[in-house]
């Protein structure tokens, strides 16, 4: 029974049960996306913007053989300070880790994975995954897109990370049948800076747009899902000249260390943050306060259609 590798906290199943908004969070930017402690103070900052909205905040990770929707405050402790060592869980990672009673901390495409098992239409992360640069050739393409793009659920993000060929990615979600919302931008974002040279198709001025977007695909039976594009605040969005240069500092370590694989990513958002005078870090926990809101506010719109319609 699938049930038995699920296992929803009690609040969060009760939210569930009687129709409440719900946003689960990737746990794998907190693992292995950013220091310690400052991971776990930003995971608590996402889990009060969360709530003060009205919604109910779901961490999702594996935890000893269960998928796990709502983590307590140890068990986020736990991953938090444990980095790399925990196993960071993709959605076809699912089935060993679940054997084997593991842990792994859950990527986008393992956290569109564990919500859609549990019901829940609104994940949070940072910046999805996407196609490397050089990816045409290394072929090195995040699974976080094939999952995006065959499980109806949405994801709220500042873009796609800007160590990543942003052009391809978006050439990709296009073809995958992803539809990309630019929240109050036409542009679409790069994580730590507001905007880019990639014009999008779509654009939305408000929460309850989103929510009657999401409402339209659910009624479309539309079997993919969406990905909402919130850029960083202004403030504390970082110019593309800079960016360009500490991403190609950390881009050539990597292919001197010859790291390449699951470890690409962390080490490459690691080395940034260490490299950028706190630059990075500062608009990386921006970003993510940031998307947690818009995720908080779309879900409550959603179940607030969701309750008038009836659908
Ligand atoms: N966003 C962040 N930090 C991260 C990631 C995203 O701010 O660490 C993680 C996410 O979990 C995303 C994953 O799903 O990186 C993508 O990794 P890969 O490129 O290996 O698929
Ligand atoms: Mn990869």
């Amino acid at each position: 029974m699938i049930n038995n590798l699920l296992s929803i906290h009690p609040k969060i199943k009760e939210a569930l049960l009687n129709n409440k908004p719900v946003v689960a969070l990737e746990s794998s930017f907190i693992a292995h996306g950013l220091p310690y402690p400052t991971n776990l103070e930003l995971c608590s900052d996402m889990v009060s913007i969360i709530k003060k909205r009205g919604v109910h905040p779901a961490v999702t990770a594996i935890i000893n053989g269960k998928i796990k929707i709502g983590l307590d405050d140890s068990e986020i402790e736990e991953l938090a300070s444990s980095g790399e060592k925990i196993f960071k869980a993709s959605a076809s990672d699912f089935g060993v880790l679940l054997a084997k009673g593991a842990k792994g901390a859950t990527t986008v495409a393992g956290t569109i994975y564990a919500a859609h098992m549990a019901g829940i239409k609104i994940i949070v992360t940072g910046g999805i995954g996407g196609v490397h640069r050089e990816g045409y050739r290394t072929l090195d393409i995040s699974q976080d897109l094939n999952v995006l793009s065959s499980l109806p659920v949405t994801v709220v993000s500042a873009g796609a990370k800007a160590i990543l060929d942003i052009k391809l990615t978006l050439e990709y979600i296009e073809t995958a049948g992803v539809a990309v919302i630019g929240y109050k931008t036409n542009y679409f974002p790069s994580f730590y800076s507001c905007t880019s040279p990639y014009l999008l198709n779509h654009r939305a001025e408000s929460a309850v747009e989103i929510a009657e977007i999401i409402q339209c695909y659910y009624r479309l039976k539309w079997k993919r899902g969406l990905l909402i594009a919130n850029p960083l605040p202004d403030h504390d969005s970082l110019s593309a000249e800079y960016l360009n240069n500490v991403i190609n500092k950390a881009l050539d370590k990597a292919k001197e260390l010859n790291i390449s694989g699951k470890s690409l990513t962390p080490f490459l958002l690691n080395y940034i943050v260490n490299i950028s005078e706190g630059k990075c870090l500062k608009a990386n926990l921006s970003l993510l306060k940031n998307n947690a809101v818009l995720a908080a506010d779309i879900s409550y719109s959603y179940h607030e259609l969701k309750s008038k319609n009836n659908f």
